[in-house]
């Protein structure tokens, strides 16, 4: 039985990743860091099936302890401070979590399991400004953000970890991946939650910040698999993983509006808040590589994807409701 161990399994891709290798017949570590109010529903169908290790990405003993206790074959270190916005007003924090935490986690696996296989979770946020479209493997970064930059040394020191230690480490260059467990302030996932709300009666309007962002959006269930496939080649590499489509985020408004039969326009108010310091106008991403290599594909296409988000929100907000109305009347 192959083991994997999971940073950020509570997390979107982490509890996908998860599913993924329990089906497969993987044991599977996931560590979780200490908080005052634990939270577990991305991972609520699988808690029991996980092997559960605390640590916290920047404590370095705590992950050496953590790859002690799995003697891993594969390592996922899917754990960041991944929310672009917050990143300038936490740049510090970003930078210790997103970036030199990464050196702990490869240092812990150089430390007690050089073998394992490392996966870094690196991505299209790097690229940032357009210096070439559509975005490849050797395309040069130039990142907007406090998060961008730190994700640029997070994927450089996993570059120089297999350089310098002949250590199996790859860096996944994923475009933005969504699903109904994306967090709830990510564009996608705030405009199909407003929907539901909108379409329920519980919420009349919408606020945004910049609707002409162009982004390339897939399904993190598909995601996962080209995080798999990356270890299980003979050599490391890194790969590009995307959709190669790009959409506004005004279109991903007019497909989750339209489907419940709304016009976005009479909901959508612009809201400055939300506009960024700095701006990454453009994503769309090649992966002829992971097609070729891999034999990576998407399954889920763009539309599919809003209306899945919309589908599973509107039953999410309608039990909700349903539970705080019992609770009213009990
Ligand atoms: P999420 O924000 O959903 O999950 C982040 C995870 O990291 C959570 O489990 C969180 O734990 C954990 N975490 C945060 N800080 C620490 C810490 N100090 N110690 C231990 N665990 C910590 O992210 P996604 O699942 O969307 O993304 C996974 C990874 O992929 C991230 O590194 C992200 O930056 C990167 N990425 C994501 C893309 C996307 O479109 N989703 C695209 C490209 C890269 P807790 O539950 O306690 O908060
Ligand atoms: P992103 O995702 O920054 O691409 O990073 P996000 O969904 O936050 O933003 C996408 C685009 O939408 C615009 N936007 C808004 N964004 C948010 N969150 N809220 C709003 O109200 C809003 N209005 C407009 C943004 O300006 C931006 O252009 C995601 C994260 O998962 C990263 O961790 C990952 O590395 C990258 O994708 C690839």
């Amino acid at each position: 039985m192959k083991s994997a161990l999971i940073t950020g399994v509570t997390g979107q891709d982490g509890s996908y990743l998860a599913e993924f290798l329990l089906e497969k017949g993987y044991k599977v570590y996931g560590l979780r860091r200490r908080t005052s109010t634990p939270n577990y529903e991305n991972v609520q169908a699988i808690k029991d099936q996980i092997e559960w290790i605390s640590g916290d990405l920047t404590d370095l003993p705590s992950l050496i302890e953590a790859v002690r206790i799995a003697d891993p074959d594969e390592v996922y270190n899917l754990a960041a401070q991944s929310y672009v916005a917050a990143s300038w007003p936490q740049p510090i924090l970003t930078g210790n979590i997103t970036a030199l935490s990464v050196t702990n986690m490869l240092e812990a696996v150089r430390i007690v399991k050089p073998t394992a296989r490392f996966y870094q979770a690196s991505s299209s946020e790097m690229f940032g400004k357009v210096l070439e479209v559509p975005q490849k493997e050797t395309t040069p970064f130039y990142p907007r953000s406090p998060y961008g930059v730190a994700k640029v040394y997070g994927h450089w020191i996993t570059v120089n970890y297999r350089e310098s230690f002949d250590m199996f480490a790859c860096s996944g260059i994923l475009f933005n991946h969504e699903s109904p467990r994306r967090g709830l302030e990510f564009v996608t996932r705030k405009i199909t939650d407003g929907v539901a709300r909108i379409k329920l009666g519980l919420q009349n309007e919408l606020r945004l910040g910049n609707l002409d962002a162009l982004r390339d959006w897939g399904f993190a269930g598909d995601y996962i698999k080209a995080m798999w496939l990356m270890l299980q080649q003979d050599t490391p590499e890194d790969f590009v993983i995307s959709t190669e489509e790009t959409h506004s985020v005004r279109e991903f408004l007019e497909v989750a509006f339209s489907y419940v039969g709304l016009n976005y326009e009479d909901y959508v108010v612009l809201d400055p808040k939300f506009v960024r310091p700095a701006e990454v106008d453009l994503l769309i991403g090649d992966c002829t590589k992971a097609k070729e290599k891999l034999g990576w594909k998407q399954e889920v296409n763009f539309t599919q994807l809003v209306h899945m988000m919309v589908d599973e929100d509107i039953k999410r907000v309608q039990a909700e409701a349903r539970y705080a109305n019992a609770m009213a009347l009990s």
